[in-house]
């Protein structure tokens, strides 16, 4: 039986841990039964879960809230050992961070948090023992959450916890995790710590475990959720989602801001902010020349908010996006530098194209591709006034902007995206 203490998911103290010792986690029903949390809270969650994971994620591929809730109720809770490495602590913030308190702790009951030690009551000797008894307790079962990035200059002696470099706990605890996701940008790949002259030679997890499972989920910070969706379906079926070079899941990260930025009428119209406060920064207009790096950037943000709040995220407050889950640009490329556009598409070149499935094309489907024809040859005579090569060519995004650098750089990777 867990003791009561466990209830407070904030208490993982060396006693709770003493008490957990080889029981059963009990499944995530159990535990919202144990702590009153109410199903309607759970559908709620479950329903957040699905809005940032629509497809890709197999714990809510293609179901009903209530269906992802029946589903997840039977899932034994997974034990995670949370490790804070450098970091400013903004990704355990935003695990904690809900508009609705039920939710909250809601989160914090699907997951069995066996050691963090921003969160946890117990600290010194009552904290290392708490570590080593959930390692020694879920060895080979335990999913290890990293947060931060790990300091590699001079044997590492930037960070010690008990004593212990980072590099050497992480090492010890990570190698005996059953996967690790390292959240966010810094844990990822270096994040902030990592930015010149990057004085302690900061690296991510995937550097120094190279042949670990490993989950990247950059993000300065990341949406939770897209950790929560890792972990259930983790608990749940041992798979992880698919993922792309990175290592980051396609789900979350599969597809770049600008595409459905809520200010991309704007960009397409041509329509820029051009310093903060202005008429077209009070309106809502795009921020690409005060140096958005939505188009570069691959991230949800812009359809999966923060703390279930409309419009919270960095576009959405009237911030242009400065790339935070890109390696090649967060903390590299300066804040207000415009980046190369890669595609040239703007409506009708963005619609679903017209065709005909087999045989001869009828003479109405015919009649729509001349007209869809004619309408692109528009576009593109549009947006090559919009993107001309042209030095100081006012009808160039980015000219005239604080982020002006005549012809704009080509971006990380920009052979790659405009072959595509
Ligand atoms: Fe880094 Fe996370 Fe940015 Fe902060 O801890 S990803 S600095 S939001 O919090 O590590
Ligand atoms: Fe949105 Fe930025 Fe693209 Fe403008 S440039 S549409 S603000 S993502
Ligand atoms: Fe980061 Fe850009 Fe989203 S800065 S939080 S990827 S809008």
């Amino acid at each position: 039986m867990l003791s009561d203490l466990t209830l407070n998911p904030l208490v993982a103290s060396a006693r709770v841990l003493d008490a957990l010792g080889s029981i059963d986690l009990g499944t995530i029903d159990e535990r919202l039964l144990r702590c009153g949390i109410s199903r309607r809270a759970f559908v709620q969650f479950c329903s957040s879960l699905m809005i940032a994971a629509p497809f890709g994620l197999a714990i809510t591929d293609k179901k009903t809230p209530e269906e992802v809730a029946a589903g997840l109720g039977k899932v034994i809770r997974p034990p995670v050992i949370w490790l804070a490495f450098q970091d400013c602590t903004g990704c355990t913030e935003t695990l904690l961070r809900t508009s609705h308190p039920d939710l909250g702790d809601l989160i914090m009951n699907v997951i069995s948090l066996e050691y963090h030690e921003t969160l946890m009551a117990g600290s010194g000797l009552q904290a290392q023992e708490a570590l080593a008894d959930a390692v020694k307790t879920y060895s080979g079962k335990y999913i290890c959450v990293v947060e931060g990035s790990i300091p590699t200059r001079d044997k590492g002696v930037y960070m010690k916890l008990a004593g212990r470099p980072a590099l050497e706990v992480l090492a010890d605890v990570g190698g005996k995790a059953a996967a690790i996701v390292a959240i966010g940008s810094c844990a990822a790949w270096g994040g902030i710590p990592s930015a010149d002259p990057d004085p302690t030679g900061a690296v991510g997890v995937a550097d120094l475990l190279p042949n670990q499972t490993i989950v990247n989920l950059p993000g300065c910070p990341p949406n939770p959720y897209t950790l929560l969706g890792v972990l259930l379906q983790f608990a749940d079926s041992k798979t992880l989602p698919e993922m792309d070079a990175e290592r980051r899941p396609k789900f979350a990260y599969d597809r770049d801001i600008h595409e459905h930025c809520p200010r991309r009428a704007h960009f397409d119209a041509g329509h820029f902010v051009k310093q903060f406060g202005d008429e077209g920064h009070r309106e809502g207009w795009c921020l690409y020349e005060m140096g958005c790096k939505g188009p570069d950037t691959h991230a949800g943000c812009s359809t999966r908010h923060f703390n279930e709040i409309p419009d919270v995220w960095p576009i959405g407050i009237g911030a242009p996006c400065i790339g935070c889950t890109e390696k090649s640009i967060a903390f590299r490329v300066p804040m207000f530098k415009v980046v190369q556009i890669h595609t040239l598409a703007a409506p009708p070149e963005t619609y679903p194209s017209i065709g005909t499935p087999q045989g001869i094309a009828s003479p109405l489907a015919t009649g729509l591709v001349g007209l869809a024809v004619g309408a692109l040859a528009g576009a593109g005579y549009v947006a090559s006034r919009k993107f001309s090569n042209v030095k100081n060519d006012e009808n160039v995004p980015g000219s005239t902007g604080p982020g002006a650098a005549g012809t704009p750089d080509p971006g990380p990777d920009t052979e790659k995206k405009v072959s595509e």
